[in-house]
């Protein structure tokens, strides 16, 4: 296959290893993040045949419209597009989370998503292909003060509507719903938590479905320690 996917928040964590394992199972990644270098090392260590970088910030949506163009110009085409970019939270709940870092949850995790929908969604009709969501777990379940939790109870909306939006276009939504990752996303290292693989074999599952198959959603857990 030569089918091209775009990955936004493609630098590091579940993006850059969905890349590597969706360019191993054939298909050619855009990778689009803010960190130019960490994209460059990307694309050396996966090939620049099948793969390219593109400086895209998500929370602006002239870029993202950038970004489109430049991949359908660069590769010819976008069967799939993976809007994967996001940011944590701060604590201190609605009682005492800054105020600011909460734009930014709002910009990057909700704006950001709907962002990547409108610029490629035109090509990835065109390819009758797939778009995939990185959601959360998070946005399923309640969890104390956390506006990052309300920005994914956003995004698996976000979800749900475009599925709609999208009905008999043959255009598949995936919802990708992870529990904890051990990525950058996190300060200190979670040696108890998934590994980007685990996503990253969960992503390349739903891309490699029959055509008649749709995978709408698949919530992704590490197996719970026994207590004590
Ligand atoms: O985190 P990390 P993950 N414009 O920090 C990019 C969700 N999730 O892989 O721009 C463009 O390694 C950033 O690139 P850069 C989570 O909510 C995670 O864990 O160069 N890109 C980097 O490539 C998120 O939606 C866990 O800084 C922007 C990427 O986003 C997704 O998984 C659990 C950007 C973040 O990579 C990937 O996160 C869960 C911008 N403005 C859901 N801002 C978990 N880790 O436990 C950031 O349920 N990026």
């Amino acid at each position: 296959t030569d089918r091209v996917l775009l990955i936004t928040g493609a630098s590091t964590g579940i993006g850059a290893a969905t890349a590597r394992a969706a360019a191993q199972a054939g298909w050619r990644v855009a990778l689009a993040a803010r960190s130019a270098d960490k994209l460059e090392a990307l694309v050396r260590e996966i090939g620049p045949e099948r793969a390219a970088a593109f400086r895209c910030d998500v929370t602006d949506y002239e870029d993202q419209e950038r970004l489109a163009a430049a991949v359908v110009e660069r590769f010819g085409r976008i069967d799939a597009a993976f809007a994967n970019a996001g940011v944590g939270g701060e604590p201190g709940g609605f009682s005492g989370a800054p105020p600011e870092s909460w734009r930014r949850i709002v910009e990057v995790n909700i704006l950001g998503v709907a962002h990547t929908l409108r610029a490629t969604l035109h090509h990835v009709k065109a390819a009758r292909g797939h778009v995939l969501i990185t959601g959360s777990i998070a946005g399923r379940k309640t969890l104390p003060g956390s506006m990052y939790a309300a920005s994914k109870w956003a995004v698996t909306a976000i979800g749900y509507n475009l599925r709609e939006e999208l009905a008999g276009t043959g255009v598949r939504v995936t919802l990708i719903e992870p529990g904890m990752v051990d990525t950058p996303f996190f300060d200190e290292a979670k040696p108890d938590a998934l590994r980007p693989d685990d996503i990253a074999r969960a992503v390349v599952y739903a891309l490699s479905q029959p055509p008649g198959v749709d995978v709408s959603e698949l919530v992704i857990l590490p197996v719970e320690k026994a207590a004590g």
